[in-house]
């Protein structure tokens, strides 16, 4: 398969002054005729991309184009230059099928509806285009449709019984084409920008579905004021529609003026959605709103160039939770996600880095590093050239290139244009991969304090030498008697090895290490569990006092797996931090999740060892059980404490109550055999404690009345079925795991081809640690197997969920042998697509 280079980029020579669409919608036979008027701007052939047309007719300026310049094969038409005038108009006609489009590219249909997903390259399944980011153009679409609702991006231009045209005036690439057609309904609004413009919003969704909806609305409202207020980026249309879909690969799509989002992300009512989903809600709808700057108006040049938009986006929508929840809780759910997903993913054969140089399939690239990471990096630069220079530089990006399709060089250029900070080694963070080590130690003097620091950067796929990087280290001090003996100061580290003193200090304190979690690196240091304890008593920052909390906890838990004892400071310093949990719920709550069994094999890999998943999980088990016995008192006083007072509101303070609460009961089940778990299952009246509590059933193994009931009560409700989904595999003891998905797999309403449920399935399994890891194989020969049937469907959906395996080489030869034949099974698969392919020739390397 060929692998496409950064490095053979060339400008388009074609610039576009308006594309204009006209689709005559039919389940099978959909005509597609376009019409797009081309002016040349350099020299070269005019190439077209398609895939999978039947293509009716092609003509410039009327003439017709010879069929045999379409070389099927590539996907590309390509007409040469010496049979081109310098301006032109193309027209093509095609044929699609979108009731066969099951890969859920280009236009398809869910459940009876028409929508589209064009990002990265879908519109090729669409029409003849240049489907590149760097080609823009105005867009002018009719659509023909007997469905009710017919949409498009831009502003509605006429509508009639049949009939919509609709006119986007700012230039755009294919990728932010969408097309919806349907029976829906709309919870409308309205928002007035601070310049005046009044426009009309429109979350729109299936009938029936309208209670549901009032959240998004609310989000979305929420998202267009901060974005003025934070950003000074106001909407710049007449209409924002919104519209959800059951089937789709992503979460969800910013297309101009029409985003299109993943049911899961829209609809939530206290019943049927839990705090967090209404949080990543109020995140994604955020998140594709505020693209309508960053990502919109000034896009991607290329598709390696995907972090540009993504990172920045991605921070973007955390700074806008942080001001909409609690920035401490966010920050540290943030760093949590990053470590979980990204750093696994940078320690294993996928490691890339946020801006890649190459790739075979780009929907393969919208990865933990491109946008977790991509965002850590705009944090580090925002932290080194500080809030001011953060906003100028935004400013002039804005300025500079609204418009333009963009490359990281012009990112980096406006920071050092608005700051006149060199930032050529700041770069690296872009180009190079890997998670830095950053190790410390220290020493003591007559009131001096050495930190001697050292940065290390194992090699990646394709990447030997790792010269060092800057990296921002915040950091504080913390005296002996608890109090805080130097506030928060940067360090700026350029240097493999650096040391920094401190000088005058009365006695000698504990360093509070990467306040705020100011780069994203690992660290190596040497601490006791009473240095750790007084950080988790006292530390100021809320990022490093849970973070030494978690370090405690997880020194304990890898020591038990090593057969030591372990845990007794933990123990300890948790009962303090109990007496003071209801000052704040979702720190104590965060606390008292201990680390999962995924992060203790990272943690234990990374040290050199292997792991030992069946190790870990009794090591967990057996804590939990400890911690249990040992704070019985407190934790059945705050889980009463907790209880709800009024009725469910998804706000910061009650999700934090909830939180604490839950996490609780995930000891107390330990000790009550279920049965506090039992009654808040049937009495909750939200599907937080409701979830919670039928996790905790699974995890006890006494769930069958529960999932009976649960089953019964949202037998009609897709979105709470797919959870339903997921936490049996997921909670399962790790010896049912496999033949609980099994079972689940073989039931009728296990619809595969639906990305959401196939996803809560596998994904619940292969998050159970002990249990995907299974040393029989069996977890990795069910995913296999699960992987080699969903492919010919939906390719892009596999291929993402191969990263399951991105992990095998840490574990015994035993496991790595079975997951290696699992994963070979599918690389010999005939007809694999080249998502799948790519991703098990890479894991397999
Ligand atoms: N652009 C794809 C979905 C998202 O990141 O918003
Ligand atoms: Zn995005």
């Amino acid at each position: 398969t060929a692998t496409q280079y950064l490095a053979d980029w060339r400008p388009y020579p074609f610039a576009i002054a308006e594309t204009r669409l006209d689709f005559t919608l039919a389940a099978r036979t959909t005509l597609v005729r376009s019409a797009i008027d081309f002016r040349r701007t350099g020299p070269g052939d005019l190439v077209l991309d398609g895939a999978g047309l039947k293509t009716l007719s092609m003509t410039i300026d009327r003439r017709p184009v010879d069929p045999a310049l379409i070389r099927a094969d590539q996907e590309k038409l390509i007409i040469p230059a010496d049979q081109l005038p310098d301006s032109f108009t193309f027209e093509a006609e095609v044929q699609i099928d979108p009731e066969a489009n099951t890969a859920l590219e280009g236009l398809y249909l869910s459940g009876g509806m028409f929508c589209t997903q064009c990002e990265a390259e879908g519109f090729r399944h669409i029409t003849w285009y240049p489907d590149r980011p760097d080609v823009m153009a105005p867009f002018r679409v009719e659509i023909h449709s007997d469905k009710p609702v017919l949409l498009s991006n831009g502003n509605p231009v006429n509508t009639a019984p049949g009939h919509a045209s609709w006119h986007d005036p700012w230039p755009k690439p294919a990728y932010l084409f969408a097309l919806v057609a349907g029976d829906l309904r709309a919870i409308p609004d309205s928002f007035t920008t601070a310049s005046g413009r009044k426009v009309a919003l429109n979350v729109w969704v299936r009938p029936g579905d309208e209670p549901r909806a009032g959240y998004a609305m609310e989000s979305l409202i929420r998202s267009m004021k901060w974005d003025e207020e934070a950003y000074g980026r106001e909407y710049d249309l007449d209409v924002f529609n919104i519209v959800a879909v059951d089937d789709f690969n992503m979460g969800a799509m910013e297309n101009k003026g029409l985003n299109i989002f993943n049911s899961k992300l829209v609809l939530a009512t206290a019943e049927t959605a839990t705090d967090g989903d209404y949080e990543r809600i109020e995140g994604v709808i955020g998140h594709e709103y505020f693209h309508n700057w960053t990502g919109n108006r000034i896009t991607c040049r290329d598709w390696f160039q995907l972090c540009l938009k993504e990172g920045l986006t991605v921070f973007r929508d955390q700074q806008f939770t942080s001001d909409m929840r609690s920035a401490a809780v966010k920050r540290i759910h943030d760093v949590q996600t990053l470590r979980a997903r990204q750093f696994r993913e940078d320690a294993g054969p996928l490691s890339h880095p946020p801006r890649p140089d190459h790739y075979q399939e780009i929907n393969n690239f919208y990865t933990a590093t491109v946008y977790e990471k991509g965002a850590e990096v705009i944090g580090m630069l925002k932290r080194l050239v500080g809030d001011e220079g953060y906003r100028k530089a935004l400013d002039l990006y804005f300025d500079r290139h609204d418009g333009q399709a963009c490359t990281i060089e012009d990112w980096i250029a406006v920071f050092q244009d608005a700051t006149g900070r060199d930032l050529v080694q700041f770069k690296r963070w872009y180009t190079d991969a890997g998670t830095p080590r950053l190790s410390l130690t220290e020493e003591w003097a007559n009131g001096k304090l050495v930190l001697n620091f050292r940065q290390h950067t194992a090699p990646t796929p394709g990447q030997a030498e790792k010269p060092a990087r800057v990296i921002p280290i915040a950091l504080g001090l913390i005296g002996p008697n608890g109090d805080e003996v130097l506030p928060t100061t940067v360090l700026e580290m350029t240097e493999e090895r650096q040391s920094f003193a401190f000088e005058g200090l009365g006695a000698r304190p504990v360093v509070s290490l990467l306040r705020g979690f100011s780069a994203p690196v690992t660290v190596a240091r040497e601490m006791t569990a009473d240095e750790q304890a007084l950080l988790l008593a006292h530390d100021t920052d809320p990022c490093a006092r849970w973070q030494a909390g978690h370090d405690l906890a997880l020194d304990a838990l890898i020591d038990r797996t090593r057969g030591k004892a372990g845990g007794e400071a933990l123990i300890r310093a948790l009962g303090g931090l109990l007496d003071d949990a209801e000052a704040d719920p979702a720190f104590a709550a965060l606390c008292l999740s201990l680390p999962g069994e995924e992060e203790i094999a990272t943690t234990i890999a990374a040290s050199g060892a292997v792991p030992d998943p069946d190790a870990i999980h009794a090591a967990r088990r057996g804590l939990v059980q400890d911690i249990a016995e040992a704070h019985e008192v407190a934790l059945t006083r705050l889980f009463d404490a907790m209880a709800p007072q009024g009725p469910y509101r998804p706000d910061a303070d009650g999700s934090a109550r909830r939180s604490l609460r839950l996490a609780c009961l995930g000891y107390l089940g330990r000790l009550d055999d279920g049965s506090r778990a039992d009654t808040l299952f049937t009495d909750a009246g939200n599907m937080t404690e409701r979830q919670g509590a039928l996790e905790q059933l699974i995890a006890l193994d006494r769930d069958a009345d529960a999932l009976a009931r649960f089953a019964a009560e949202f037998r009609d409700n897709r979105l709470v079925m797919d959870k339903w989904f997921m936490v049996q595999p997921l909670r399962a003891a790790p010896e049912k795991a496999v033949a609980r998905a099994r079972a689940l797999a073989a039931r009728p309403d296990f619809d595969w081809k639906n990305p959401n449920r196939f996803r809560a399935l596998i994904s619940g399994l292969t998050a159970n640690h002990a249990g995907f890891h299974a040393a029989d194989g069996s977890g990795y020969d069910f995913l296999a197997d699960w992987l080699m049937k969903l492919d010919p469907v939906n390719p892009q959906t596999t291929a993402r969920m191969c990263s399951a395996f991105e992990t095998i080489s840490r574990y015994d030869t035993g496991r790595q042998e079975k997951a290696r034949a699992a994963l070979r099974r599918i690389a010999a698969m005939p007809g694999l697509s080249r998502n799948t392919s790519e991703m098990v020739t890479r894991i397999l390397a």
